[in-house]
């Protein structure tokens, strides 16, 4: 069967047609998209807006993520990372220990560094300020992208200060964008369940909301893969693209696929590659006001990362380094690729590599530092 001919076969042909002609899609539509199980067809559409909007290349980036504390008063069921303050396996890492893994970060050819952490209690909020402005001193060329939407509100509270206030002060002192952490699943009901202690969804988009405008750029998430409904993950998908119609802020959407290991929802199993490409394709076609789609490797895998760059993903996230919350929870990636193993993953794909700071403008290196940092 011709290709055109087995797409109209389709019971979703209506909504992939609607996809490729730049048609919004709707709630019915997403929910519909996940109910059906022909991956090849969402994939090949979310491959066309893929390439509609960034051609051929796939971007990458030399960062290093440092996971200051995992002392954390939330204790959300999905996660393996955190601690109380005297249990075993609690740490925080002091101001030297930040800024010698930022340095390092640097002298690696890092661009960017991605800093976030547990709810620490009593952490004071000068602490925050002096880690960015010592780290912003050290390091005047890198970009530091650091503290979820969950973290900005704590840091507000401990600082008794607005938000607005709270992100004004982080960024005079060095914050260049907010990663996309903390969004989990916005429903209601299943915070409740899972995460009772965190700042609710409305929340989270309010902070995102006071951080682009602000102008602080951010990224997006989705924790999927544990108790949530077709439907929950695509309300979360419209919530995201209508604060995009409003700020423009955010800059990618990652979807963070759930490890289960070592947390208090461990008898649940690990996401399928199916239910992977599906998100990610899905997420692709929802969200038609983003311009990137992030495969997390760590989370996702190695080679099903290389995969999702024909199923709507541009850009597979970076070298990270010392990755702590997904490895807690039984991740078996390792914690750094090399820029020399993320551009023959890229390139066996048949996509052109373009190395992009974090606010994906192309990163020119010397000939020098590439030989460098592909050693
Ligand atoms: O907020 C916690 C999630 C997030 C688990 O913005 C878990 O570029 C899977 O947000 N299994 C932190 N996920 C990581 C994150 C992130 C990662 C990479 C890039 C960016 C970006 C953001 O990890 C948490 C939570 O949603 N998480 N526990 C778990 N067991
Ligand atoms: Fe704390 Fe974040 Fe872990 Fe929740 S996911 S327990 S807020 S570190």
């Amino acid at each position: 069967m011709k290709m055109e001919k087995l797409l109209k076969s389709l019971s979703i042909y209506d909504i992939l047609q609607k996809a490729e002609q730049g048609e919004r899609l709707n709630f019915a539509d997403g929910v519909r998209l996940f109910k059906s199980n022909d991956i090849l067809p969402i994939g090949h559409i979310a491959n066309i807006v893929r390439e509609q909007k960034n051609g051929n290349t796939a971007y990458y980036i030399t960062n290093r993520h440092i996971n200051y504390s995992n002392i954390c008063k939330n204790r959300c069921k999905f996660c393996a990372f955190s601690r109380d303050k005297e249990e075993s396996g609690s740490y925080e890492m002091d101001m030297g220990e930040i800024l010698e893994k930022a340095v390092a970060a640097v002298e690696e050819g890092a661009t960017e560094l991605h800093i976030v952490g547990g709810l620490h209690p009593d952490i004071p909020f000068g602490f925050y300020i002096k880690m960015l402005r010592e780290i912003h001193e050290s390091c005047p060329d890198i970009h530091i992208q650091a503290f979820t939407a969950v973290e900005i509100e704590h840091l507000s509270q401990i600082a008794r200060l607005s938000v607005h206030q709270t992100l004004k002060e982080l960024k005079e002192a060095g914050l260049g964008s907010l990663p996309g952490g903390g969004a989990e699943v916005f429903s209601p009901k299943i915070r409740e369940q899972l995460c009772p202690e965190k700042l609710s969804g409305d929340g989270w988009l309010q902070v995102m909301r006071e951080a682009h405008t602000l102008g602080l750029r951010s990224n997006a998430t989705m924790l999927y893969g544990h108790v949530e409904t077709h439907e929950d993950r695509i309300n979360h998908l419209i919530k995201l693209r209508e604060l995009q119609d409003e700020t423009g802020g955010f800059m990618s959407f990652i979807p963070l696929a759930f490890h289960p290991k070592n947390t208090e929802l461990s008898n649940r199993s690990s996401t399928t590659a199916m239910l992977d490409l599906k998100v990610i394709s899905i997420s692709r076609l929802m969200l038609d006001n983003f311009d990137h789609i992030k495969a997390f490797w760590i989370m996702l895998g190695i080679k099903l990362s290389q995969v999702s760059l024909s199923f709507g993903v541009d850009d597979i996230d970076g070298t990270v380094q010392e990755e702590k919350i997904t490895h807690a929870a039984g991740a078996e990636t390792p914690e750094a690729l090399s820029v020399r193993e993320i551009i023959k993953l890229i390139k066996e794909a048949g996509r052109e590599p373009v190395e992009r700071d974090t606010l994906y403008n192309p990163v020119r290196r010397k000939q020098r530092d590439v030989m460098l940092q592909k050693a």
